[in-house]
């Protein structure tokens, strides 16, 4: 009995390093509905322009079901850099994925910049693109608070909708090979314990 309450809190084990809780997690449906929205739930700021929160209810829903989600590209004509930051661990590398539409208003394609510690990654969307989910990978160089931003480089006030921002830590090769090892020897163990 002990023997199998063992194994399965082994399995526990590695279920929760094979998906790291998140250290960052907005989905921004605590924010406030505002057109040249400044203040942020969870750390966000913005520079340089604006961008809006839009959503439910019937705000500027533009894509219902998605409770509340920012339009990169505010009410000004000039798109705002979004950015924000959490403390990694130096070494560790770490996914920030995020949730990217079109404008949805027939605006043709959006193009914005997603920052992540020092790397960047362009990402293009149709005017008519649903939510989907991509991502960016950094290695943490030092212990400490590193930024990470989208910029909409539009200029038309309909920018690219973000909604789910998360980041965590990517389990590491080593990690896998360490539980699967131990794994393998319980299975050598429960073998040999039958076979005695
Ligand atoms: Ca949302
Ligand atoms: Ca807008
Ligand atoms: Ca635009």
């Amino acid at each position: 009995m002990v023997f199998k309450k063992f194994v399965i809190a082994a399995a526990l084990l590695c279920a929760s390093a094979a998906q790291a809780a998140p250290v960052f997690a907005d989905n921004f449906d605590t924010d406030t509905l505002a057109l040249n929205a400044t203040n942020f739930h969870g750390g966000w700021a913005v520079a340089g322009g604006t961008v809006d929160v839009i959503g439910a209810p019937g705000f500027y829903d533009l894509l219902p079901g998605n409770g509340r989600y920012v339009d990169l590209d505010g009410s000004t004509n000039r798109a705002g850099l979004l950015f924000n930051s959490v403390a990694l661990t130096s070494g560790v590398t770490y996914k920030l994925s995020f949730d990217l539409a079109g404008n949805n208003r027939n605006a043709g394609k959006d193009t914005v910049e997603v920052g992540f510690g020092s790397g960047s990654q362009v990402f293009t969307r149709s005017a008519s693109d649903g939510f989907q989910t991509f991502s960016l990978i950094y290695t943490a160089t030092s212990t400490g608070l590193v930024g990470f931003s989208f910029a909409d480089q539009g200029r038309d006030s309909q920018g690219a909708l973000l909604d789910n921002v998360t980041i965590a830590a990517v389990p590491e090769p080593e990690t896998y090979g360490m539980l699967l090892g131990g794994l393998a020897l319980l299975g050598v163990v429960a073998r040999r314990r039958r076979q005695g």
